[in-house]
């Protein structure tokens, strides 16, 4: 009895040190496995005189079953503790702010934001993004928008030709982003809301002119699209864009071969302040773009008919209102790949500009 008292000490003192689950079994098998201590007790019963065997057998099995009990208390502690210092260790701080991954340093460049801004509000307004190839042919980029062969206008634009292949139409870079729209009058049929943000080329090269820089047109067509609808457009926009409550704008009669009447638009801005625009306000007036209503020759190229059809269009540098909206400027620097100018002027990537999320905030 005395033996069985110190063996059920020792074993409750290896339960109590054993720190894991290894360590547990460990001492499982060598109480209670086929030749642990405790089995080789209760084996010996068998040895023993009925009278030996009525004294001993309760003891070693209430043995057994005491030690069966700590081996499952002290499991149950031990997976206890593992899952809290689990928890413990994985804890997640859903107030901590976002880590600096590689792609939260990096910057948006501000023509990419700009066009972002622009694809945010001329999708609210209902319009779709189109685009089409940088190289053009001199029919898309020239002939059907209404310049005539050896018209003036196509020398004004400065154009970049390619060389001519033996039998190959005569390539360029297209030098205004017009040509998606009539690809896209072949394409498809009115009614046509649709923007059109991309690369545009003309062989210039100062402060205010890259030979790459970037355009925003639009094109409205359907049976009714009228110059007052335009006008609300491109108010809506401008106020959007600038991100003024309202905003007065200026139409003055102007020329463009694509459209007819052709408009040039002023809006209103405040330059008393040296070296700051300040728009929605003010006496001053700046150029931002041109429109008009879309000339029926220029519909008659896109295969509608200008009895049933009529639109509206319009077009922006988008490098020019992107240093009027963020104060940059040089043109220049845009096209440096400097990314001290890009850390300074760049935008967060993960803050998309949104109508409701605020467009540059
Ligand atoms: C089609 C019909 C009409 C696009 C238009 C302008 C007026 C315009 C310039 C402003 C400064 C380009 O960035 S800029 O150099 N553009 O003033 N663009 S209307 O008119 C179109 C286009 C396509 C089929």
């Amino acid at each position: 009895m005395t033996d069985l008292k110190a063996l059920e000490e020792t074993l409750l003192a290896e339960i109590a040190a054993a720190g894991d689950e290894q360590a547990i079994e460990a001492v499982r098998v060598a109480a209670l496995g086929k030749k642990g201590s405790v089995s080789e007790r209760l084996k010996s019963l068998g040895s023993m005189t009925p009278e030996e065997r009525q004294s001993f057998g309760p003891a070693i099995n209430g043995l057994k079953n005491r030690i069966g009990d700590a081996l499952s208390e002290r499991r149950a502690t031990l997976r206890d503790a593992a899952i809290d210092a689990r928890l413990a260790r994985e804890m997640l701080d859903v107030t901590l702010p976002v880590r600096q991954t590689p792609a939260e340093r990096g910057r948006i460049h501000p023509i990419t934001q700009v066009m972002d801004e622009i694809a945010a509000i001329f999708g609210d307004l209902g319009f779709a993004i189109a685009e089409g190839p940088d190289i053009e042919t001199d029919y898309y980029n020239f002939t059907a928008l209404n310049f005539p062969e050896g018209h003036p206008a196509r020398e004004m634009h400065d154009t970049f030709f390619l060389e001519k292949g033996e039998r190959d139409e005569a390539r360029l870079l297209r030098t205004h982003t017009s040509p998606v729209q009539i690809r896209t009058m072949e394409a498809q049929e009115p009614p046509i809301r649709i923007v059109i943000p991309g690369k545009t080329y003309r062989c210039d090269f100062d402060a205010t002119h890259s030979p790459m820089f970037h355009q925003l047109e639009g094109l409205v067509i359907d049976k009714t699209a009228n110059v007052a609808n335009m006008k609300w457009v491109l108010t809506e926009f401008c106020k959007a864009f600038f991100e003024v409550p309202s905003l007065n704008m200026r139409f003055r009669p102007s020329f463009f071969p694509f459209t007819e009447p052709s408009l040039e638009v002023d809006i209103q801005c405040d330059r008393s302040r040296p070296g700051e625009v300040l728009f929605g306000q003010g006496n001053d007036w700046m150029e931002i773009l041109g429109c008009g209503m879309v000339h029926p020759n220029v519909l008659r190229f896109g295969g509608l008919d200008p009895d049933e059809y009529q639109g509206f269009a319009w077009g922006m540098g988008i490098d020019r209102i992107a240093m009027l909206k963020y104060g940059m400027p040089d043109l220049r620097a845009f096209f440096d790949a400097d990314v001290r100018w890009l850390s300074h002027y760049g935008f967060r990537p993960l803050d998309m500009p949104t109508l409701f999320g605020g467009l540059s905030s």
